[in-house]
């Protein structure tokens, strides 16, 4: 394209260019809003929630007169006090709002205190009388398969017969790997603003990724139909996950306080409060057989996912399903037997984050990979490859990997633009020279599967208005919460209605205009959502179209940027339009022609059978890979990340800029998982590490010197939204090329780190280097 015609599609906002974040000026200013920005109401209460402090217990007594006795105190709420229902499971209906008889984890919501002032709040809170007797929690994955607790049922995946191979097979390995949780620390800490209504309903403002979840808990725990309650959402500030179920119990909390006062009522943890109660990405320990060959390629693989769920049951029965649904990642394994435990035990509930049991999943087959390669002698490279999936191969459950190609041409076309070879003979003369540094490389293909498990989930809504002027207002299904979902639905509607993207306002998501939506989550905000705001504006641009060529009769119009042209056939660029848009929708109204629609999208052809562990349920899939060089300090076990290189499918692009964005983030997301974000509980399971001054996420000195990151060219997909694909939580797995890396860099001292787990903290990496010395 010419210069100009550059400049005027990024205006314009066509899909696939990129213009500036439509609210990013307002971001900069500070006049974005979030829960705590909204101004208040008159007559506001603060809410607080005093929770369990202990992991397990029954509770003996708790009074809350004292509490109610003291000043600006106006409510004082247990699960007495819950007019519903209490109970807030959204799959498995095993979780309370408000601790009833026994409490089962640390920071468990016991009870609300409302008063004046947050102060106040806090102040009577210490006044509450609560007596619990303690029993013994059980904290670990193996207690919990022991005593055979689960949150859910234990799920199997199989094809072929690994017991056969392993019976014979010329190289097997056996061992567990295990990777911690990691909280989502998200900017904006769990908040919810609760307003009674004239009409007995009630209005939240939450930070929540799931605002139909939130309407549908707070009219069961209030006892109101679910037309009473109304949930409004701007955007969050983050979520990762961490806000798909876990907003719910605050938002309720805050709707019992209101619904119990009349008066509105706020509530926003503290980080430390938020740390203490919210859970986090699930631990696994994962056991696996592999049988092999000389080469490398795998006869033969089983594992054992076994995560720790925490208390109840949340997200976690569709976190393990996603982990077995990925426990291959990119290889294609003929005979492969995966098992999911999800264990219950007296932790915070775990729940969903960036990937979703993905990365776990993955982390398994990729250490084994890791193994292979070492005990082999082999370049993990060539193992890799070895195994990688090919054009219509078939995954264990079932479904062909489309497009299974192009994960083999990125991984080969990383190799060569990450100088992987000469990178490793490099390294290996580097360590042979130094004594206290070592080096390492790693790489990790990554293939990650796009809808929703729950078939069910995977669909999207839309409303539409074009109003007189001709500006336009979009409510979508999607929540904004930084990923820029809202600048690409701009995008698809400007691009759709040939509008430019500055007459698109994207709304707030309101349950009152688009209804029943599923969480903002699976990377799927943008398809669902932006397939629905696409399908709304084709109906309204059918019927202006339509007016066009009664008032300009020709063959075809086309819309574009703002203007009305003629399409004659055979020609490519539009000159001369007939008219503008605004004064086009102009005449529509006075013509009475309805300027306003509503959208859906449901996607095609997906089911699953969990019974069976077969089926089609994934749209499409994501592919890309990442190779990341580190140096090791063998005096202090500190990590430095050298280098990254990503190669990554986006298909076309609807804005490019973006999605380098979540790539960036999302990577170095995955660099704290691996590396210092460590989850540390006492014995008796109260989290340690429950602040920023204990827990390290990466800061703007982790990002690797070179830092070079590319969207593939020449992948296709016909399924996406404007044929793009998906990007929020694939490219979180990329992180574990760094874990990779340092296992490399610690096998240079001569046995590979087995016992190196997720997190690699300076620690752990000082203790394998310890065990080696004494070998
Ligand atoms: N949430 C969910 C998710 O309910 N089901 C999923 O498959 C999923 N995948 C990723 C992230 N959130
Ligand atoms: Mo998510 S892990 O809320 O897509």
């Amino acid at each position: 394209m010419k210069s100009e015609q550059i400049k005027k599609s990024i205006q314009w906002g066509q899909a696939g260019t990129s213009p500036l974040h439509i609210n990013g000026r307002d971001h900069v200013m500070g006049r974005s809003q979030f829960i705590d920005d909204i101004p208040k109401p008159g007559n506001l209460l603060y809410v607080t929630v005093m929770v369990s402090p202990v992991a397990c217990g029954r509770i003996k007594k708790l009074d809350t007169q004292k509490a109610l006795e003291m000043p600006g105190v106006a409510a004082v709420l247990t699960a007495e006090d819950i007019p519903g229902e209490n109970q807030i499971g959204g799959i498995i209906k095993d979780e309370v709002c408000l601790a009833h008889g026994h409490v089962q984890f640390v920071g468990e919501p016991v009870a609300v205190i409302a008063a004046d002032s947050r102060q106040e709040a806090e102040a009577a809170m210490k006044q509450i009388l609560l007596e619990i007797e303690e029993e013994t929690p059980v904290l670990t994955v193996r207690e919990a398969i022991r005593k055979e607790q689960y949150v859910g049922p234990v799920r199997k995946i199989e094809r072929g017969d690994v017991e056969v191979v392993f019976s014979d097979c010329p190289c097997y390995l056996e061992g567990v790997i295990r990777n911690e949780g990691q909280e989502h620390f998200y900017l904006e800490t769990q908040s919810a603003l609760a307003v009674p209504e004239d009409n007995g309903g009630i209005t939240l403002y939450s930070s929540s990724q799931n605002p139909n979840e939130i309407q549908k808990m707070v009219s069961g725990v209030l006892g109101m139909p679910q037309n009473m309650v109304t949930v409004d959402i701007k955007r969050l500030g983050g979520a990762f996950g961490g806000k798909e179920s876990q907003a719910t119990s605050w938002a309720c909390l805050a709707a019992l306080a209101a619904y119990q006062t009349g008066r509105p009522a706020l509530i926003r943890l503290t980080r430390d409060e938020d740390m203490l109660s919210t859970g986090k990405r699930h631990a696994f320990e994962s056991d696996y057989r592999v049988g092999f060959d000389k080469e490398g390629k795998i006869l033969a693989y089983c594992v054992e996912l076994n995560s720790n769920c925490g208390a109840v049951a949340d997200v976690s029965t569709s976190v393990l399903e996603r982990a077995m649904l990925h426990a291959e990642n990119s290889y294609n394994i003929e005979n492969i037997r995966i098992i999911g435990r999800p264990c219950k035990t007296n932790l915070h509930p775990a729940t969903a984050f960036r990937g979703f049991g993905g990365p776990q999943g993955i982390f398994a087959i990729e250490s084994v990979i890791e193994r292979i390669a070492y005990t082999l002698g082999l370049d993990p490279y060539d193992v890799r490859m070895k195994n990688m999936y090919r054009k219509g191969d078939i995954a264990p459950y079932g479904q062909e990997i489309q497009h299974g190609e192009d994960i083999g041409r990125i991984f080969k076309k990383l190799r060569s633009d990450s100088r992987w070879d000469e990178r490793r003979k490099e390294i290996a003369v580097f360590n042979q020279n130094n004594r206290y540094k070592k080096k390492g490389i790693g790489i990790t293909p990554v293939k990650f599967g796009i809808s929703f498990t729950a078939a069910h989930l995977n669909q999207g809504s839309a409303l539409i208005h074009i109003y007189t002027d001709g500006s336009v207002s979009v409510t979508h299904g999607a929540i904004e919460m930084g990923q820029e979902v809202n600048t690409k639905i701009a995008q698809i509607a400007a691009t759709t209605l040939g509008v430019p993207i500055s007459s698109i306002r994207i709304e707030s998501n309101n349950t009152k205009r688009v209804a029943n939506t599923s969480a903002t989550a699976a990377s799927s905000g943008c398809d669902l959502n932006g397939h629905a705001v696409e399908n709304a504006s084709l109906k309204i641009l059918g019927r202006l179209k339509e007016l066009v060529l009664k008032l300009y009769p020709g063959d075809d119009a086309v819309f574009e940027n703002g203007f009305v042209y003629p399409v004659r056939e055979g020609e490519t660029e539009y000159e001369n339009p007939l008219i503008t848009f605004k004064e086009l929708v102009q005449k529509a109204y006075f013509e009475r022609i309805d300027l306003c629609d509503h959208g859906y999208y449901a996607t095609p052809g997906i089911h699953f059978d969990r019974d069976k562990g077969e089926g089609h349920p994934f749209l499409y899939y994501v592919f890309g890979a990442a190779v990341a060089e580190v140096t090791v300090d063998l005096l202090t076990g500190r990590t430095t990340l050298d280098s990254a290189h990503i190669l990554h499918d986006c298909a076309s692009s609807i804005n490019p800029m973006v999605d380098i964005g979540q790539i960036q983030g999302a990577f170095i997301q995955g660099v704290g998982w691996v590396t210092t974000e460590e989850l540390v509980y006492q014995e008796k399971g109260r989290l340690l590490s429950g602040s920023p001054a204990t827990y390290k996420i990466p800061t703007i000195g982790d990002i690797p010197e070179e830092f070079h990151i590319e969207l593939m060219e020449g992948c296709m997909n016909e399924l996406g939204i404007k044929r793009s694909k998906a990007i929020g939580e694939p490219p979180f797995i990329y992180g574990e090329a760094v874990f990779f890396a340092i296992t490399h860099a610690l096998s240079s001292l001569g046995t590979y780190p087995e016992e190196l787990s997720i997190p690699a903290t300076p620690e752990k990496i000082w203790r394998v280097i310890r065990q080696n010395k004494e070998h």
